[in-house]
């Protein structure tokens, strides 16, 4: 197939996911066209089977708000028509779904039918949808995508009820490459001395930063912890509230034990050197970010929200807590690192079931069938 892949293509989990399942498909013999406004971040370097079309966004002195999403489908259509597009695969319903669906427009015009799928990823329905100045029009291009898909079961039921679908959404979960996600003890014992010491534990925090990361309890948390057993914490990502988190690490007089590493390309080598993630999030419709840990035999303290619980099984793969509560996920965290045996029952239990039900090699087929249920059912005039 030949498939245009849209999506935010700087730092975030929506964007990590449209991008990795690209490179899959790419692997598996696809011919794939990411349309985004800059290259995204993880793709440099890998060039088979993929193209990448930058959206140019001109910016005109009477524009005081460049048309973006304008300029993006423009760029669809014409890649769409110049490469043959079998379908174009949205990742985040806004802007991108009008965008497509303005493209698919435009080819009908010129008697060429171009479905597009959309991926909903969480803050695109649960907070920016619900923006008055947003809702309507995210649904429209909801009801109007030729496919729609959730990244949880949790997360098509918030879009049923907060918006009001009744459309089917097929649920297709985040996925990790097992193969790329592991942990290479060589590895972790040349490069863990980097961070910590033989005797200290290493935790671990990967988000954006954004106010509903609660990167403000992963330092409260850690402190809690550092205070009973020598262990030091990384931080991976930047945000709006990195500065804030610094700041209280130095208040809590726990500053010379967390590193900030910032964005970081190759996260999979870093978590795999780290003994426990902290996610201690206000809302995850699935939180990729753990699942990636898991794979590399880390389990998560985490909140037990969204589509968190459809990853983590508490006492199983993991421990979830209320958000906010700071001492639960301290003392979870503290009996955890303080019992060998526990933390390897956790750590296997969390790589199995990132093996057995999120390996790319299981859910990329997944899309796979789906696309050819959409195109079937557009060149039948049906719609799923
Ligand atoms: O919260 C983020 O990390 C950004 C956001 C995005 O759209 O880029 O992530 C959402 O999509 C991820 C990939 O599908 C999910 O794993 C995250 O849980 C989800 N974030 C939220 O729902 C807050």
């Amino acid at each position: 197939m030949k498939i245009g892949i849209t999506c935010y293509p700087t730092y975030g989990g929506s964007g990590v996911v449209a991008t990795e399942l690209g490179i899959e498909l790419a692997n598996r013999g696809h011919e794939i066209h990411f349309i985004t406004y800059s290259q995204p971040f993880r793709l440099a370097g890998r060039d088979a089977n993929i193209r990448y079309h930058e959206v140019p966004v001109s910016n005109y002195p009477l524009f005081e708000y460049p048309p973006y999403d304008l300029a993006l489908a423009t760029c669809m259509a014409e890649v769409a028509e110049l490469h043959g597009l079998d379908l174009l695969h949205v990742h985040y319903a806004i802007p991108h779904s009008i965008s497509a669906l303005l493209a698919r427009q435009m080819l009908a015009s010129r008697g060429r039918h171009l479905p597009f799928i959309t991926t909903l990823h969480g803050t695109d329905i649960t907070l920016v949808g619900l923006d008055r100045s947003y809702l309507p029009i995210t649904k429209f291009g909801i009801d109007e995508s030729d496919g729609l898909t959730a990244i949880s079961s949790h997360l098509r039921e918030r879009t049923r009820e907060n918006l009001g679908i009744t459309r089917e959404i097929e649920v297709i979960r985040n996925f990790v490459n097992c193969d790329f996600y592991i942990r290479n003890p060589e590895l972790v014992r040349q490069q863990r001395p980097r961070f910590a010491q033989a005797n200290e534990k290493l935790l671990v925090h990967l988000s954006n930063f954004r106010p509903v990361k609660r990167v403000l309890d992963v330092i409260q948390v850690f402190a809690r912890v550092a205070r009973m057993l020598p262990a030091r914490l990384l931080m991976i990502g930047d945000g709006p509230d990195r500065s804030a988190a610094e700041f209280l690490a130095v208040r809590l007089g726990v500053a010379d034990r967390v590193d900030f590493v910032g964005k970081q390309e190759n996260v999979n080598q870093l978590i795999a050197l780290c003994d426990l993630m902290l996610m201690p999030s206000e809302m995850e419709s699935f939180g990729l970010a753990a699942l990636e840990a898991m794979a590399c035999r880390v389990p998560a303290v985490a909140t037990r929200v969204g589509g968190v619980p459809e990853l983590i099984q508490d006492g199983v793969n993991g421990l979830l807590y209320a958000v906010g509560d700071v001492d639960g996920m301290a003392q979870g965290a503290i009996s955890i690192l303080s019992d060998p045996a526990l933390l390897d029952r956790l750590s296997s239990a969390a790589r199995a079931t990132a093996q057995k039900e999120f390996c790319a090699s299981r859910i990329i087929p997944l899309y796979e069938s789906y696309y050819q249920r959409i195109l079937q059912g557009s060149r039948a005039g049906t719609r799923s």
